[in-house]
């Protein structure tokens, strides 16, 4: 579709799906101006119980201008390789790989510097968190001024007033354009009930993960003595956190610093959390018609992301008919992860590093770095559907194709 014109009005109809969802601006800058607000629909069971519902709606933030940002990443000197390290810059320890500098200051939970092993040898290194036999990954490419729930830091939180004993629905949503998130209720404890809109099983826990585009739902039953109960967003691989408070009437809440004394993990490099998902209303087996593979590259130094080896507007489209099952198997031989993001279609996760699994139903699905993360969907709607890294300063660089979806025959 052409932009919206300045001044220009344009209405849109469609079914309502109930779940977190939200809703943004398609350019990367406009989305890194928090151009985004959170699209909930309520199903009849949301009107009918009694609990209160909690939305978090995280952002990372610059006062500078998306452009000067994007500039900065691209020119490498985006300063989030140090960010777990006081925001210094980290010198080029690494040997370089493909004769790059990409893997400049990748020391984020790792330690073996100068250690990596070659790229074919790499597939039975998966599954080892941060560090992959001693070979290290990126996770942030820039440090942002401020990272924001419902707009605002740990220095002047949201205090949402809860119930003793009473049930929050908390519908969290990563707007963030390039931070992925760790959720902790610490004491509170919760247990995830639902992803991108789309319910799982039931999986109690405290800290749960999301990539940018993605959403969780986390039911938290508050003990029955009054209290305040900080729900944290923490910055993956670094010590930034913001957040919101839960407090019942006239609990004292302290204030909370906006920097953690630790940093927090990596998210799922290992698939762990996504490997836990199951969907409550999974697909209906049926064969598969069609299948693509997407080969997800790229490289810090120079700053371009592609998918298939292509970028935007070099690609050949990936195609289905309408109504076929596909199932397209995203490959990351990259060394930063990818929230994929399938536009007008809901999927579900099938395969995680080459084992099936019957996984979450989702719209964008997180894949770390090497390794493999396969989803199946039923083709919709003949149109042309984007497909996209919802890092934005990836898309930024090109990092988006389109599922073209033709009518039947
Ligand atoms: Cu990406």
């Amino acid at each position: 579709m052409p932009l919206l014109a300045p001044g220009e009005t344009r209405s849109y109809d469609f079914e309502a799906r109930p779940g977190t969802h939200w809703m943004h601006s398609h350019v990367p800058v406009q989305e890194m101006q928090l151009l985004a607000a959170p699209l909930i629909v309520r199903s009849q069971e949301d009107l009918t119980a009694d609990r209160q519902e909690v939305v978090m709606f995280l952002h990372d933030f610059s006062f500078k201008a998306p452009d000067e940002v994007l500039a900065e990443i691209n020119g490498g000197h985006g300063g989030g390789h140090g960010a777990g390290h006081g925001g210094g810059a980290v010198p080029d320890q690494g040997a370089p790989m493909g004769g790059t500098g990409a893997m400049q200051g990748m020391d984020h939970g790792a330690t073996g510097h100068g250690a990596m092993g070659n790229m074919p040898g790499m597939g039975g290194m998966m599954g080892m968190g941060g560090q992959m036999g001693g070979m290290a990954m990126d996770l942030n490419d820039y440090d942002w001024d401020a990272y924001l729930a419902n707009d605002r830091t740990l220095s002047d939180p949201e205090v949402v007033q809860v119930e003793r004993g009473g049930r929050i629905r908390l519908r969290v949503i990563n707007a963030a354009a390039a931070t992925v998130f760790w959720i902790d209720t610490g004491s509170a404890e919760g247990r995830l009930v639902a992803v991108d809109g789309h319910a799982v099983q039931p999986l109690p826990g405290n800290r749960f993960g999301l990539a940018m585009g993605q959403r969780l739902d986390i039911e938290i039953d508050l003990q029955n003595e009054g209290g305040a109960w900080p729900i944290l967003a923490l910055r993956e691989g670094a010590r930034e956190r913001t957040g919101l408070i839960l407090a019942t009437p006239g609990a004292e809440v302290r204030r909370l610093d906006a920097m953690a004394v630790s940093e927090a993990p990596a998210f799922d490099r290992d698939l762990a959390q996504e490997s836990r998902l199951t969907a409550l209303d999974a697909l209906p087996d049926r064969p598969v018609d069609r299948s693509h593979m997407l080969m997800l590259g790229g490289s810090m130094q120079p700053y371009v992301w592609t998918i298939n080896g292509a970028v935007w507007g070099q690609h050949q489209p990936i195609t289905a008919r309408s109504g076929e099952r596909v199932v397209l198997s995203f490959h990351n031989m990259s060394m930063m992860a990818h929230p994929m993001h399938l536009h007008g279609h809901v999927f579900q996760v099938v395969g995680l590093n080459g084992r099936r699994v019957a996984g979450a139903l989702r719209d964008t699905v997180h894949v770390p770095p090497m390794s493999m993360v396969d989803i199946a969907l039923d083709a919709g709607e003949a149109a042309r559907w984007m497909l996209h890294c919802h890092h934005m300063p990836h898309l930024a660089t090109g990092m988006m194709t389109e599922f073209a979806v033709t009518a039947s025959v």
